[in-house]
C-alpha cells in the first residue's frame, strides 16, 4: 500500500472538484504526497483495494485510509496550516455543509439531467441559484467568504462553484452575483489553481512516484 518513500498516497482525479479541494489543502499545508492519477472509467486495482467504495480522492497514510475529501483537507491543515485556513468562523462549516449537500445535489441534477428525467432542471437551477445568491451576499464587499482572509470554506467551496459555472458559462456570467463572480475569477486566475491543475499521466503500478506539491 505504501511507497518506498513512505509518503502518504493521494489517489486523485484532476478534474474532480472533491480531489481539487484535497490538493488545495495539501498544497497549502506543504505536506508532500505521492500523487496517483486515477481514471474513473478504469480504476486501478490498487486504488480499489485501498478503498472499495471507489471514489476519489482518498489519502492512504501508514496508519489509515481517509476516504472523504473534507477529511483529507482537515488532516493536512491540522498538521500544518501556514495560511491559517482553520481560523474560520463556525459558520464556515455550515457553508460547507450546504455546498456538499443541497447545492451539489442540485448541481448534479442540472449537469447530468439526462439521468434524472423526473426532475425539472429549471427548478434545480433555482435551488442552486438560491445558494449562490446567499453566497454572493456573504462575500459582499470582501475578497473572501469571511472578509479579507481566505479560509477553509473558500477552498472547500470554490471547486464546486467552478464546476457549476462551467455547466453553462454564458448563463452564469449573465447573473448578477458580482462578488461571487469576482471571487471565482480571482481563484481561477491564481497560481494556486494552476498549480493544482497540472496534468498528470494516469498512474499504473511500477510508475516512478509523482510528488505533489511538485
Ligand atoms: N464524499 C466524497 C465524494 C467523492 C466523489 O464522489 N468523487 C467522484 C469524482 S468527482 C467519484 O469518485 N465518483 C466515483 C465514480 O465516478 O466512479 C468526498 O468528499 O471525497
Amino acid at each position: 500500500m505504501s511507497n518506498d518513500l513512505l509518503l502518504p498516497i493521494l489517489y486523485s482525479f484532476r478534474r474532480c472538484p472533491y480531489a481539487m479541494r484535497a490538493r488545495l489543502a495539501l498544497m497549502s499545508s506543504g505536506i508532500q504526497v505521492e500523487l496517483r492519477e486515477i481514471l474513473l472509467r478504469d480504476k486501478a486495482p490498487e486504488f480499489l483495494a485501498s478503498s472499495p467504495k471507489g471514489t476519489v480522492p482518498i489519502l492512504v497514510t501508514q496508519f489509515e485510509v481517509i476516504e472523504e475529501s473534507f477529511d483529507v483537507m482537515q488532516w493536512a491543515l491540522r498538521q500544518s496550516d501556514p495560511e491559517r485556513w482553520l481560523l474560520m468562523p463556525a459558520a464556515g462549516y455550515d457553508w460547507i455543509k450546504r455546498c456538499d449537500g443541497p447545492f451539489k445535489q442540485a448541481l448534479d441534477h442540472i449537469k447530468y439531467s439526462v439521468r434524472f428525467p423526473d426532475l425539472d432542471p429549471m427548478q434545480e437551477r433555482i435551488h442552486a441559484s438560491n445558494f449562490l445568491k446567499d453566497l454572493d451576499n456573504q462575500i459582499s464587499g470582501s475578497t473572501w467568504i469571511f472578509g479579507t482572509e481566505c479560509t477553509l470554506a473558500d477552498m472547500a467551496l470554490l471547486p464546486f462553484i467552478r464546476q457549476f459555472a462551467n455547466i453553462d458559462r454564458v448563463w452564469f456570467d449573465q447573473q448578477t452575483w458580482p462578488n461571487l463572480q469576482c471571487w471565482l475569477a480571482q481563484f481561477m486566475a491564481s497560481d494556486r489553481f494552476t498549480n493544482i491543475m497540472v496534468k498528470p499521466n494516469k498512474w499504473a503500478a511500477g510508475d516512478a512516484a509523482v510528488l505533489f506539491p511538485h
